[in-house]
């Protein structure tokens, strides 16, 4: 069924750490076989194999239009055309960053980079700088790409303090790095009422996705605006995963709490490797060469990936944002009904085009929730989706896709092959 999958994934294997450039890729927690994709268009993903698939993973989140979008193909092309990177500035990253401005209540200011990482990175350098602090505070599951001071795991004890989440990150970087469950207000006040005076970004998923789906309680985000305000940390929006996916002005204006910086990935580069941190024009003035704080990239503002970031958000920008919501959330309540019935504790919730699925008897609302997820039925259906054509991320802590090229047949044939899982 996959045989050249199989066969590509053994030579990948032999040349690429894990066969893979980036971990989950891997498909180990799912006891599966990567697929490798040969092409994609629309919703669809079809494989090496010839096997074509619903895809409810669409790149990790940049591909909300859906594959091969003719506007963004388009656009790629025609900047190729011209040259595919000129190490100077260029037409395309000025209406890129006005674009950004214009969309993101927090954004006065852009700077562009390659990645989430780079963004998430350089925003904390730049609060550092900004506050002239060295602490950060983040939530356990919330994940803004593998930096140093991110990869920190809970230490032992004190909630708070930290502990390196992975070898080679140096126990002295994540000592400055504060941990809290998300959605707990209390625990992230204590963090201020203990060290506030030393925090200088408190950085937050506001819809997290990446310890399955947890959107935030009522008062969750705001209350971390207080906080910050009352403390003089900046409050780091990191909209990688819900930047004009959550809505068009991410999540800062779905929930109307005003970052004063903001992280972004994936859409805005429309599938190429674009990151983005900006925000108020106080604080991004600091950035080189404008300011003292350094950050730099051969790549950055890359005349391709601003062609196909522009082509995305002009053509996101006339979408029905409230209809596609409202599609998934049938999809999504289906969904778990269909798995109820089968007698398994299913729990789907959902936001804008994101849903997410935990084998849970009760709601998620933090990474200690989501850890005591059946991870097993989760292999089990990961596994039978995909034999059926359905092609989730294969991770219990990541988030479904829905792109504004599904139809309702998408729906009903995913619905349908959940129908026929066996557990
Ligand atoms: P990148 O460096 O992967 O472009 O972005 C890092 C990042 C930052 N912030 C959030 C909220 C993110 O979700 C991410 C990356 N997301 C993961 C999956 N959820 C990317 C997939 C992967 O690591 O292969």
């Amino acid at each position: 069924m996959d045989d050249i999958s199989r066969a590509l994934f053994e030579k990948a294997g032999t040349c690429i750490p894990g066969g893979v450039n980036s971990p989950v890729r891997a498909c180990r927690t799912v006891d599966s076989v990567p697929l490798f994709i040969a092409g994609a268009k629309g919703s669809r993903v079809t494989d090496v194999d010839g096997r074509d698939y619903v895809d409810f993973v669409l790149s990790w989140g940049p591909m909300i239009l859906g594959h091969a979008e003719p506007s963004v193909v388009d656009a790629v092309c025609r900047a190729a055309a011209r040259g595919t990177s000129f190490g100077a500035p260029c037409p395309d990253e000025v209406a890129l960053a006005e674009e950004l401005v214009s969309a993101l209540p927090g954004v006065d200011m852009a700077r562009m980079v390659n990645s989430g990482t780079e963004a998430a990175m350089s925003a904390l350098r730049l609060a550092r700088a900004v506050t002239g602090r060295d602490r950060l505070l983040k939530f356990i599951g919330c994940y803004h790409g593998h930096a140093d001071p991110f990869l920190a795991a809970a230490g032992s004890g004190v909630a708070t303090l930290s502990i390196p989440g992975t070898p080679g990150v140096p126990a002295a970087v994540t000592a400055n790095t504060l941990l809290a469950p998300y959605n707990d207000l209390g625990a992230a006040r204590a963090c201020f009422e203990r060290y506030g005076e030393t925090i200088a970004a408190v950085i937050v998923e506001p819809v997290a996705a990446n310890m399955g789906l947890v959107p935030p309680v009522p008062g969750f985000l705001e209350g971390l605006r207080e906080l910050a305000s009352q403390y003089g940390a900046l409050l780091v929006f990191d909209e990688v995963i819900t930047g004009f996916r959550v809505a068009y002005g991410g999540a800062q204006t779905r929930f109307a709490v005003d970052p004063d910086l903001t992280v972004l990935g994936k859409i805005v580069g429309g599938g190429l490797p674009v990151g983005v941190f900006g925000g108020k024009r106080c604080f991004m003035e600091h950035v080189a060469p404008q300011g003292p704080m350094y950050q730099a990239g051969t790549l950055s503002g890359n005349p391709l990936a601003m062609a196909a970031g522009l082509a995305t958000l002009c053509m996101l920008k006339t979408m029905d944002y409230s209809a596609l919501e409202d599609r998934v959330a049938a999809f999504a309540r289906a969904l778990g009904e269909i798995l109820r019935a089968k007698g398994v504790p299913a729990q789907t919730p959902c936001i804008a085009s994101l849903f997410g699925l935990f084998f849970s008897e009760r709601e998620v609302r933090c990474f200690a929730d989501a850890q005591l997820c059946d991870q097993k039925l989760f292999t089990c259906f990961y596994q039978q989706m995909r034999a059926q054509g359905i092609y989730l991320a294969p991770s219990a802590f990541e988030t479904g896709m829905v792109s504004f090229a599904h139809s309702d047949e998408d729906f009903a044939r995913a619905l349908d092959a959940a129908g026929k899982v066996r557990f």
